[in-house]
């Protein structure tokens, strides 16, 4: 039993290591409605590898958090653009 959660725990811990979550900031010039954010994130949340999804109507950005091992800024593009709003990558933060 003790065996099995310490292997549980160093698997968790060198699999956090291998995955490096990302953010990047998206620019969403084209919307332009209160529902416009609640369509941009439900296509993000669905890209596999996204962690977190804040999308903000005021700045027209979105801020999306995800495993670099799993996607990457241009499928989170990609993504926007196929639910109707094409998006270029603001900055990129690597910790
Ligand atoms: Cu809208």
């Amino acid at each position: 039993m003790h065996k099995i959660a310490i292997a549980l725990v160093l698997t968790l811990g060198s699999l956090s290591t291998w995955a490096k979550p990302q953010t990047v900031t998206l620019n969403l010039p084209t919307m332009n409605c209160a529902m416009c954010p609640v369509t941009i994130k439900k296509a993000l949340n669905q890209v596999t590898g996204v962690t977190k999804v804040e999308v903000s109507f005021e700045h027209k950005q979105a801020v999306v958090t995800f495993e670099d091992t799993q996607t990457s800024a241009g499928k989170l593009i990609e993504a926007t653009t196929n639910a109707g709003y094409p998006s270029t990558v603001v900055e990129t933060e690597t910790p």
